[in-house]
């Protein structure tokens, strides 16, 4: 049996083809790791390769987020007008079956550890159902090492592990609790350490840089006594990483301090806003915005570098807004600045109160990339904000405000500093 898994490419401005951010994506490898061993597997990526639609295969398998979706659907039609059965997975799919449902022979919903496998059986019998539901969150012992094997390197040289899933807050926007459930899952340090130790002893073919690693977690310090225990683990190892934290990760200073130890060289960091009515508003407990700055500086001073992450058309944001977060991000020394326009992506909260009080104007999902809006903020327009946004963006990666972020602190680092310049092409050739 051939399988043929493709990672579609967004039609938005993210992480399209100017980026010189491609990050190697986890997905499609982790799928092909949990295909039986007899089926041969070959991963596509929409974003550096060319789709073969005439390939010899038995079954396509595409992954969907809510902005690949509208190419996702494009991609399965073309395979399924010619007589090939197309499997559709993924937290796009998952939160809207319907609209998908049209476009695929099958559809695998929540994650896919057991219904993956039993999947691939039924297909072998010709019986492939339509739905495949995950019965309940899978235990994260055990879980295979992503094929890496099958990529063709063209992304940024790091790896990516994922350590956890799930995380313990529900924010009102953000998918991640509605498609993974409450329950912070982890694995167990023993088999994390296993996929670093096997990663790095593969890097001389795979990543130049090989010792950097992306834990693409959610929140890889939710649970601080397991995280004590995972950097202790990943020390000796002597990479580097970056990860995605909470802003409470400050208060922690013995966690601080292992995880620079380990290697921690960055943070992705949200935010969101610098109106705490905001905050309230989405949900956000951990973030008491009077503790930003206090908590950036407790980051910085162990060496541990901060992506911060701003959403704006939230209903308090005025046209004020971008100002405020672009001092606020040189005043503190964020090192590499995240924007946004808050985008309701289906299935959160946020999209549900937006949909009630009619507000989303846009419902291409391939604009559902937070760099436009889709609904209508309530103290500014639609284009104010995307006006704002592009110059927050510009204003934030000018070579001024690169000097006043990463190079005037007495945390500067050389490598943030080159950063920044490679991040501002990209950011230059999206807007
Ligand atoms: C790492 C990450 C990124 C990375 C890498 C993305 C990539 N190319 O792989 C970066 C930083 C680049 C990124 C970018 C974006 N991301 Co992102 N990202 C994540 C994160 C944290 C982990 C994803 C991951 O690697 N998981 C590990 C793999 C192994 O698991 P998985 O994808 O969850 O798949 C499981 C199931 O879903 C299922 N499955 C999934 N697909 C398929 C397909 C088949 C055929 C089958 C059988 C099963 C299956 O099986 C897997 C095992 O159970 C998730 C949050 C999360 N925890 O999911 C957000 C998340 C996926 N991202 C999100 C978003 C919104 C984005 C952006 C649009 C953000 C932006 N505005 O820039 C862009 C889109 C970029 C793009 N075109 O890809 C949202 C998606 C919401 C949605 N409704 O689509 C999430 C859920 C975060 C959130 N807070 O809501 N992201
Ligand atoms: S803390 Fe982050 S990952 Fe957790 S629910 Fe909120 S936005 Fe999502």
């Amino acid at each position: 049996m051939k399988l043929l898994l493709i990672f579609p490419m967004g039609k938005g401005r993210v992480m399209g083809k100017h980026s010189f951010f491609k990050l190697v994506p986890l997905t499609l490898p982790y799928i092909a790791a949990l295909t039986p061993e007899d089926v041969e597997v070959t991963i596509v990526d929409d974003l550096v390769d060319e789709i073969d639609f005439g390939a010899d295969v038995d079954l396509v398998g595409l992954t969907v987020l809510t902005p690949l979706a509208p190419r996702a659907y494009e991609i399965a039609d073309r395979f399924r007008a010619r007589g090939v059965k197309v499997v559709l997975g993924g937290v796009h799919v998952t939160m809207c079956p319907q609209e998908a449902a049209p476009h695929a022979d099958a559809l695998v919903l929540g994650e896919a550890e057991e219904t993956w496998p039993k999947l691939v059986k039924d297909f072998k019998k010709g019986r492939l159902k339509k739905y495949y539901r995950c019965p309940g969150p899978p235990d994260l012992k055990g879980i295979p090492v992503p094929r890496w094997d099958l990529l063709k390197m063209r992304y940024l040289p790091t790896y990516s592990v994922q350590t956890s899933r799930g995380c313990p807050h529900d924010c009102d926007f953000c998918s991640v609790t509605t498609f993974f459930g409450g329950k912070y899952r982890l694995r167990p340090v023993e088999d994390v350490v296993n996929e670093v130790q096997t990663l790095i002893e593969s890097r001389r073919q795979k990543a130049p840089l090989g010792n950097i690693f992306f834990f693409n977690d959610d929140n890889i310090f939710a649970n601080p006594s397991h995280s004590k225990r995972l950097f202790k683990a990943l020390t000796p190892l002597r990479i580097k990483w970056l990860g995605q934290a909470p802003i409470t990760m400050a208060w922690n200073e013995e966690l601080l301090k292992i995880g620079a130890d380990s290697g921690c060289i960055g943070v992705l960091i949200g935010f969101e806003s610098l109106s705490q009515r905001n905050i309230d508003k989405m949900g956000k407990r951990i973030n008491k915005v009077k503790e930003y700055e206090e908590a950036i500086k407790r980051i910085h001073s162990y060496g541990i570098k901060i992506m911060g992450s701003f959403m704006f058309g939230l209903d308090e944001d005025n046209k004020g807004a971008f100002e405020r977060v672009v001092r606020f991000m040189e005043k503190t020394h964020i090192d590499v600045p995240g924007l946004g326009i808050a985008t309701p992506y289906p299935g959160t909260r946020f999209y549900k109160r937006l949909r009630r009080e009619n507000r989303i104007f846009d419902n291409d999902w391939a604009n559902y990339d937070s760099t436009r809006s889709v609904h209508r903020p309530l103290r500014m327009s639609p284009q104010e904000a995307d006006e704002g946004l592009i110059w927050a963006w510009k204003r934030t990666t000018s070579v001024p405000s690169i000097f006043k972020r990463t190079v005037f602190p007495s945390n500067r680092s050389l490598f943030y500093f080159l950063f920044n310049f490679v991040f501002r092409q990209t950011v230059r050739r999206m807007f």
